[in-house]
């Protein structure tokens, strides 16, 4: 049997979730190279050949001369590309699609990352900083009410069908409860969960490379609190 051609170094973590959503809901073989952060396998000199900062995901394409491509954003376009897949090939849809990924990797991503670090990460490891908490959980209430005038009378964020830009939101939107911020009073935003929440393959990539901690607010969120906490420490 050959190998498949694409080797996905990736944690389960919201920016490591895009990926692996990608290659489940398309169907796509690939070969998963799970990375501990306990071991620091993210700053080594070997991994940081493919990805210069030092996080994941990254991908290798053993198919394109061992092509590496890092950053969340920038591999899911290059398997939307590679693979003809959630990326429309009219140019004016293409360019929203880039527009809202965008807005994810430049918006939601970080705003959301940092209301997740001060309350999850600083705050149970003795440096709370309330002016930050309420800075970048206010900030991230108000990009998913952004979200969900987009989402208005729509099901997706571009176009009639699922893309990469809702590939690359998703994980970080629905995880609102991690950096607690409310959903309260955007319908359209959660009726867009729902759509997401309903479709097995993305769910199923929702728990590599190991079961989802409880990002979304389900099971035992005291202990994935304290387990988070030590891992990023
Ligand atoms: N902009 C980057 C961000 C990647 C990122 O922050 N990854 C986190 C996990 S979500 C990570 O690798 N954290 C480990 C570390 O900071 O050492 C992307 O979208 O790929």
């Amino acid at each position: 049997m050959s190998r498949p051609d694409i080797l996905l170094y990736t944690a389960n973590t919201m920016n490591g979730w895009k990926p692996l959503i990608f290659l489940h809901e398309a169907g796509i073989d690939y070969e998963l190279a799970p990375v501990d952060f306990g071991k620091k396998e993210q700053k080594a000199p070997e991994y940081l050949k493919l990805n210069p900062n030092g996080r994941i995901p990254s991908i290798v394409d053993r198919g394109a001369e061992d092509f590496a491509v890092f950053e969340s954003g920038a591999i899911l376009w290059y398997l939307a590309e590679k693979y003809d897949r959630f990326l429309s090939h009219d140019p004016k849809e293409r360019s929203e699609t880039m527009q809202w990924l965008m807005f994810q990797m430049g918006g939601i991503g970080p705003m959301m990352g940092q209301a997740m670090f001060f309350q999850r990460i600083a705050k149970p490891n003795g440096d709370e900083v309330p002016y930050a908490i309420n800075r970048y959980v206010t900030e991230s209430r108000r990009l998913l009410e952004v979200l969900d005038t987009r989402l208005a009378g729509r099901d997706w964020l571009v176009g009639e069908a699922l893309s990469i830009a809702d590939i690359a939101t998703y994980p970080w939107a629905r995880s609102h409860f991690w950096a607690t911020v409310s959903v309260e009073g955007l319908p359209h935003l959660q009726a867009w969960f729902d759509r997401l929440d309903a479709m097995p393959r993305v769910q199923e990539a929702l728990q590599l490379p190991e079961p989802r901690p409880s990002a979304f607010g389900e099971g035992d969120v005291a202990r994935a609190a304290k387990e988070n906490a030590a891992r990023f420490r």
